[in-house]
């Protein structure tokens, strides 16, 4: 199971809006089929792993990282597969949460015959495959909230310099994060200031996932480099019911897609606007800033996880904080995380905490 989950691993960010599902086929100790969800989701795991096995599925093991599919998509489903192909026991990590399934694909394997035993390494697996869970069971996507900061929590200088803050290992592992999300957000501030392309770059194969802005009056020119590009990768803009039309069609002409969002106070609600992403199959977004949309992430608690890379240097009370205003009344009010894990990458330290 533990190879079926890192099999299943090297699908996020491209598997959407399907889970990243690892399969692995055992016959008398022997590995004879590996497999994994394809790019755009199909093939399944299961098929994959069962064409590579042929005929030596037959009477083998299969451990799936989650619950073959029962229900007939584009392609039949798994459990049929595994049937037809003579497995005679089929191990799974956790029960799939989709209505199609939701314990249908164990129920077939069992009337079948075959033996089924559930929830192994059940907690790895519900965290490998969080962004599709979310989405299917609260139809929203799993946001990652990256921030890059000096020790003092200063992403930029006070003339607003912002580029190279940490070093090359740590952009690296940036570039490496974008590739295992389906989709990369930033705020128009960030967007403004910076002029980024959001693209993967110097990872060898090129996965690129969608990039998202949150511009509630699409402030950001389509001159810009997201603009200039939204043709050859997609470039998806969540703007409010105020943003100008002439803007709007020059949006639309670069090939962006444009997203109506409600607003609350002035700002894109945020909640409305995920759930139209999710509601579109994306169930992992990386959101790399700016310091507004990170506040409002946290306040409206629509963070699932906060990654901190900070770099060795000071730059004091005038620079530009990582975050917003979150108008915290008292320290008993403030959002809790918990260190889940810190590590040195390069010259820079990266920490993941979780919201308590
Ligand atoms: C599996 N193995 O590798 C994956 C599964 O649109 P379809 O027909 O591809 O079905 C999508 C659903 O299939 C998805 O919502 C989830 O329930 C399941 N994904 N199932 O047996 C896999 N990726
Ligand atoms: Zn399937």
């Amino acid at each position: 199971m533990a190879l079926a989950l890192s099999l299943g691993a090297r699908g996020l960010g491209r598997t959407w809006p399907n889970p990243a599902v690892g399969c692995v086929i055992v016959q008398r100790n022997r590995i004879v089929g590996r497999g994994w969800t394809q790019p755009g989701g199909r093939p399944h795991a299961e098929v994959m792993a069962l064409r590579q096995a042929g005929e030596a599925a037959r009477g083998a093991t299969a451990y799936v990282s989650l619950e073959p599919c029962a229900h007939h998509g584009k392609t039949p489903p798994c459990a049929e597969a595994l049937i037809a192909a003579g497995v005679s026991r089929v191990v799974t990590a956790l029960e799939d949460p989709d209505p199609r399934v939701a314990g249908r694909g164990h129920a077939m394997l069992r009337a079948a015959g075959i033996e089924v035993t559930e929830g192994v390494m059940g907690a790895e697996a519900a965290e490998a495959n969080a962004g599709f869970l979310k989405r299917v069971t609260q139809g929203l996507p799993l946001v990652t909230l990256k921030l890059a900061t000096t020790i003092d929590g200063r992403i930029a200088t006070a003339s607003g310099e912002s580029r190279w803050i940490t070093g090359p290992e740590a952009r690296r592992a940036v570039h490496g994060l974008r590739m295992s999300h389906d989709a990369v957000m930033v705020g128009a501030g960030t967007a403004l200031a910076d002029d980024p392309d959001l693209t993967v770059r110097d990872m060898g194969a090129g996965h690129q996932p969608v990039r998202i802005l949150i511009d509630s009056r699409l402030r950001h020119s389509p001159e810009s480099r997201l603009g200039r590009t939204a043709d050859q990768h997609p470039v998806w803009i969540c703007h409010g019911p105020g943003a100008p039309t002439a803007a709007r069609e020059a949006w639309a002409r670069t090939g962006a897609l444009l997203l109506d969002c409600p607003e609350t106070d002035g700002r894109i609600d945020l909640r409305a606007a995920l759930a139209l992403l999710a509601g579109r199959g994306l169930t992992r977004i990386l959101c790399e800033g700016g310091a507004q949309l990170a506040a409002s992430l946290v306040a409206g608690r629509l963070c699932d996880a906060l990654l901190l890379f900070q770099a060795g240097k000071l730059i004091g009370a005038e620079g530009h904080p990582a975050l917003g205003p979150l108008g915290l009344p008292l320290l008993a009010a403030a959002p809790r995380f918990r260190m889940v894990a810190a590590e040195a990458v390069g010259e820079d330290l990266m920490q993941r905490w979780l919201p308590e």
